[in-house]
């Protein structure tokens, strides 16, 4: 059983140059004086021609030996050799003699090539690995400066010089007989496959460590950053990890921890499909914080993976530390070819939610009864992005159904295919570098006289419900749903042809998509329009007047204008005195002379990063921590409410009037009337809750914070107020935008008053039905989260033709405070 070794590589050399430069590291060149007046004098100039000469002879006699190092890394496979234990082993006989073999053959390698000749410094060899035996090794070379991209475009075509060299090999008997070459380099017209990793150039490692497990069937290894969990990793230091599995079975790299710095700029992770760190190897690069619920497991394609890890000087997280096992080639959890038959079912890649492997290629064929035709639809397609940011042509991984690619990263059910006969044949494809979480795709036998049963069809074949046509949502994904319909009184009527439900008037956001719903909205030309919807001219903005009665028009006006009059809509600071930006508090800049907007500021974050896979309805894990669900003895959840500081929560007064009692689902018809109701309580905890990555308070706005309509926020709950709905286990997230109180007010019946704040579904959005009474509305602002409303009438549920109504927290500002203190 191995255990992971440490040892420290003392021959690493921490100037070292990873893989090509781009377009950095050109010595700048000196620049010779300017011109000078002849009036300056005779010293000036004689000291001009001295300083010039200085640098011809510089540039003559020292410039041309400006050389830097630089590395590149590659693997060659040896065809003609056979793996033995021992070649695991770098201080073993075996390791050392069949390396000095393949240093003293990439020797007469390079030596085939003029630009390699000539500043080939030499190679080490780091691994090796099956098949039949791998050779992992780094090349140096010392490069005269400008000479770089030379040498990198013939590192590129290695391959050509290898097929040279073993031409020239006379005694072929001794020779190992090499294949499938690979090394870092730059084709003149690769842009995007190598490019140069800037951060190992600039950063001036202190330490490296090289550690290495194998795991074997009945072992499961551990790997894990230095001193996780006690201590944070240390600052420059540049680590590896060697993970090996037995022939014939691939690794599992399976992270419980990924905690680092959230810029990938300075502290990173990085894993390869390889023993060697070379870029067309790279399988993914980690940094910043994952939630522990959310997946993060790797795949190698052989027997061999690397992890990478590189810090900087600051900022030291906890880390990482992941399980590594071995899977059987050809187990349940690799095989991805298949026939499937039947009137429905699923398939998915492999590994799916987790990421892929690398180099994999599976094929599906589906047959369905004949007169049938088959449809899939894809739930969830999370394909690798990287390297399609330049072209449209799916040339890395990709699905293709009948005969058609599809790549990256493709909203949860938008892409769906029918086929014309009873058969379809779906392939994945995954190249070597880059993987990602893959696909979920269901399919469905279908009359192809009538795909969609009592439903309309979408032009890209998708099958919505009849109502959903001409209701202002696009719920087919292009539109199709939504053109050539007649608008009901509820509606807007775009000049486009397209109907919009009637609270997106007016909101500064263009939902037409041809600005009709945002025509006829204010002010003339030339005017602007005020927070009391009074106009005045433009000219009048910041001139240092309050022209529109409530101070609007010299809110944000470039600086902030500190000890300005205090209206309603200005910041009031501690000292007292107003300031006139809008929203200022927790932003980051100190905009009161005393601080205090910046006090206080703990709050609204959340610790996470949040994990591509959820696009959904499921929160992640601590996304929302400061959603609470409020339990009745006997009865469980029936109320959520929002962590403001240790000891107090905000919730709805309508959650514990009862006094304990369980109450009925809270519905717009409450017999309260909605009108008078101030729907917010405060609960005090018996003792102070502890802050950690799951529980932290929400930020309260200023009574003065804007929260104007068009913004988008978040409503968060278990859903368990929805009429005959169960509580969901996992707390659901929806995305609502919200309405102008003039245009809710309209459409409620005249029942909103200025303590509500009304939002409602995206366009295009599905009903959000997720919110629990007493729960937050969340706002996003820079990087936190503020606490805009909370869940009062209207159930929490935002439906499409119906906003939902929250109790309006800036208006009780003053009274949580005066209560609480926070
Ligand atoms: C590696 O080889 C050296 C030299 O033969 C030996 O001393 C050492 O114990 C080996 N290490 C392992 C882990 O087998
Ligand atoms: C809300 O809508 C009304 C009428 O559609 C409009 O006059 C008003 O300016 C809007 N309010 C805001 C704050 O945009
Ligand atoms: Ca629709
Ligand atoms: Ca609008």
């Amino acid at each position: 059983m191995s255990s992971p070794s440490c040892e420290m590589d003392k021959d690493w050399d921490t100037s070292v140059q990873f893989l090509p430069a781009s377009d950095n590291k050109k010595l700048e060149k000196k620049k010779g004086p300017g011109k000078v007046g002849a009036v300056i004098g005779v010293v000036i100039f004689l000291a001009v021609i001295a300083l010039m000469t200085g640098l011809l002879v510089w540039h003559f006699h020292f410039r041309k030996d400006v050389r830097v190092k630089r590395m590149y890394s590659g693997s060659i496979r040896i065809i003609n050799q056979v793996f033995e234990d021992a070649y695991e082993n770098s201080s073993s006989s075996e390791f050392k003699a069949l390396a000095n073999q393949v240093t003293s053959q990439l020797k007469v390698i390079y030596s085939k090539s003029p630009q390699l000749a000539k500043y080939y410094v030499g190679s080490t060899v780091q691994a090796f690995s099956e098949g039949s035996v791998i050779a992992y090794y780094l090349s140096e070379f010392r490069v005269p400066v400008g000479q770089e991209a030379a040498v990198d475009n013939a590192m590129s075509s290695m391959d050509k010089l290898v097929d040279k060299a073993r031409r020239s090999f006379h005694t072929p008997g001794n020779a190992l007989v090499f294949e499938d070459v690979m090394s870092s380099g730059r084709a003149k017209t690769q842009t995007t496959d190598i490019s140069l990793d800037t951060r190992l150039l600039s950063t001036s490692f202190s330490d490296s460590f090289k550690f290495s497990e194998h795991a074997r069937t009945d072992h499961i290894g551990q790997i894990q950053s230095p001193g996780f969990p006690d201590s944070p990793y240390p600052s420059n230091t540049f680590l590896q990890w060697e993970l090996r599995a037995d022939p014939n079975h691939v690794i599992k790299l399976e992270f419980d921890t990924m905690n680092l710095e959230a810029n990938c700029k300075n502290d990173f992770v990085k894993i390869y499909d390889s023993l060697v760190a070379i870029e067309r190897r790279i399988m993914e690069e980690l940094c910043g914080y994952y939630s522990p619920s959310s997946p993060l497991t790797f795949m190698s394609s052989g027997n061999v993976m690397l992890v990478t890890m590189a810090t900087n000087d600051k900022k030291n997280y906890p880390g990482f530390r992941a399980k590594v096992s071995q899977v059987p080639r050809g187990s349940k959890a690799l095989t991805c070819n298949g026939h499937l038959t039947g009137e429905r079912g699923t398939f998915s890649s492999p590994n799916f939610p987790n990421y892929y492997p690398p180099q994999t290629r599976c094929e599906w064929s589906i047959t369905v009864d004949p007169g049938k035709v088959v449809k899939v639809t894809f739930r969830k397609f999370l394909l690798s992005k990287s390297g399609l940011e330049n072209s449209k042509d799916c040339w890395k991984d990709y699905v293709e159904v009948n005969g058609k690619k599809v790549c990256g990263e493709q909203p949860d059910r938008t892409v769906t295919e029918t086929s014309k006969t009873n058969t379809m044949s779906v392939v994945f494809f995954s190249d070597a570098s880059y993987v990602g979480r893959g696909f979920d795709a269901e399919f469905e036998a279908i009359d192809s006289n009538d795909p969609c049963p009592d439903q309309f069809q979408c032009r890209n074949q998708r099958c919505i419900k009849k109502e959903l046509q001409c209701d202002g949502w696009n719920d087919c994904g292009e539109m199709s749903d939504e053109l050539n319909c007649k608008c009901s009184s509820k509606d807007i009527s775009c000049k486009n042809g397209l109907c919009k439900p009637m609270f997106w008037k007016c909101d500064g956001v263009d939902d037409c998509g041809d600005g009709t719903d945002e025509e006829n909205c204010g002010c003339q030309a030339g005017q602007m329009k005020c927070k009391n919807n009074k106009c005045v001219s433009e000219k009048n903005q910041c001139d240092g007047r309050d022209d529109c009665g409530d101070g609007s028009d010299e809110l944000n006006c470039g600086r902030v204008a500190s000890g300005v009059t205090c209206t309603d809509l200005t910041y009031r600071c501690k000292n007292n005195k107003c300031i006139s930006k809008v929203n200022p508090e927790c932003d980051g800049t100190r905009d009161c002379e005393d601080g205090s907007d910046e006090e206080n500021c703990d709050c609204g974050r959340s610790m996470f990063k949040t994990s591509r896979i959820v696009g959904g309805q499921d929160a992640d894990e601590g996304e929302f921590p400061w959603q609470v669900s409020l339990h009745v003895k006997n009865s469980g959840h029936v109320c959520g409410a929002s962590i403001i500081s240790p000891r107090w929560l905000v919730t709805a007064a309508h959650c514990v009037q009862d006094d304990g009692r369980t109450r009925s689902y809270p519905t717009p018809t409450t017999t309260n009337t909605p009108t008078t109701m101030n729907d917010i309580a405060l609960m005090e905890l018996d003792g102070p809750v502890t802050y950690s990555d799951h529980i932290r308070p929400v930020c309260l706005p200023a009574a003065q914070h804007d929260f104007p309509a068009g913004n988008t926020v978040w409503i968060t709950g278990w859903g368990a107020t929805r009429e005959g709905g169960f509580a969901a286990p996992v707390l659901q997230k929806a995305q609502v935008r919200i309405i102008n109180d003039s245009v809710c007010n309209n459409l409620m019946g005249g029942q909103i008053t200025s303590r509500m704040l009304c939002a409602g579904v995206l366009s295009g959005g599905i009903d959000a039905c997720q919110g629990d009474s007493g729960g937050p509305l969340s706002n996003p602002s820079g990087n936190r989260m503020f606490l805009a409303g909370v869940v009062s009438w209207g159930d929490g549920c935002a439906r499409r033709n119906k906003p939902g109504i929250y109790t309006r927290v800036t208006k009780f500002r003053g009274w949580i405070n005066e209560k609480t203190g926070v």
